[in-house]
């Protein structure tokens, strides 16, 4: 089976790189795409740099380029529950985009017509996410990740994404990425480990635990993916 994996930053892809050891490599449409084989499968693997935009362009290529049948995103994210804490991991039951506001027309917040608010991800993806969780004895909590094109640093926008989608943890991809799956019917995952909590200290905290926390959720992924078929 063809694997996609995705980061958004470059940090977010090397210890998955690391790990898989033989890879070529093509460019095409801005990014590098790494391909391997782990685990049994084909992997496609690549960073897509920050944001909604640059990572709808990635999951596409992926997609439509690289055939990939099931996409993963493995990175970082700030964290929004006070069950979450800097290392902790967060797996997204579904995604939206906090940043959307037509509520000019009478929509909801992160509401477009003919969309939804929340796009779920891959309910056997989870299922197997859980069971690899539960076998390594690693807590990952499943909840809503909020997605926009905003470095959160503050408690006041921090909480209103909280009270406004019921959110978990907020990163900047994980919603577009959602969303080309979604569309081109591909089933896809969400892992995200946390590296900041969104608040006044969030770029010191990014700065500090970006490698670590990327570390802890490339490992989970790729575990995954050993487990992907059984
Ligand atoms: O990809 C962006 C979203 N990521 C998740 C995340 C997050 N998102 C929103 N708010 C938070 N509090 C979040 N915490 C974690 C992380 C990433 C955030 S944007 C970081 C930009 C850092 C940076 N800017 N310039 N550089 C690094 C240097 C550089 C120079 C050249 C090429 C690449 C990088």
């Amino acid at each position: 089976m063809k694997i996609a994996i995705m980061g958004a930053m470059r940090e977010e892809i090397d210890p998955i790189l690391e790990t898989v050891g033989n890879y070529t490599t093509i460019e095409h449409a801005g990014n590098v795409f790494y391909e391997c084989t782990y685990g049994g499968h084909e992997l496609v693997i690549a960073y897509s740099k920050i944001g909604k935009v640059f990572s709808a362009i990635t999951a596409s290529v992926m997609i439509e380029r690289f055939h990939a049948e099931k996409l993963l995103f493995s990175g970082v994210a700030g964290g929004i529950s006070k069950d979450l804490k800097i290392g902790d991991l967060v797996m997204a039951s579904a995604l939206c985009q906090h940043d959307v506001d037509i509520t000019a027309f009478g929509h909801p917040f992160g509401f477009i017509p003919e969309g939804s608010v929340m796009i779920e991800a891959d309910k056997s993806l989870l299922a197997i996410a859980s069971k690899v969780a539960a076998d390594l004895s690693v807590k990952v909590k499943e909840g809503i990740i909020a997605t926009g094109d905003q470095f959160v640093a503050s408690a006041e926008r921090k909480a209103w994404i909280e009270a406004t989608f019921k959110a978990d943890a907020l990163e900047m991809e994980g919603a577009s990425v959602a969303c080309v799956c979604h569309n081109f019917n591909v089933p896809f995952f969400v892992l995200r480990a946390i590296s900041d909590t969104a608040d006044g200290d969030a770029g010191m905290d990014f700065d500090t635990f970006l490698k670590s926390s990327a570390k802890v959720s490339a490992k989970f992924i790729l575990t995954m993916v050993e487990h992907l078929g059984d």
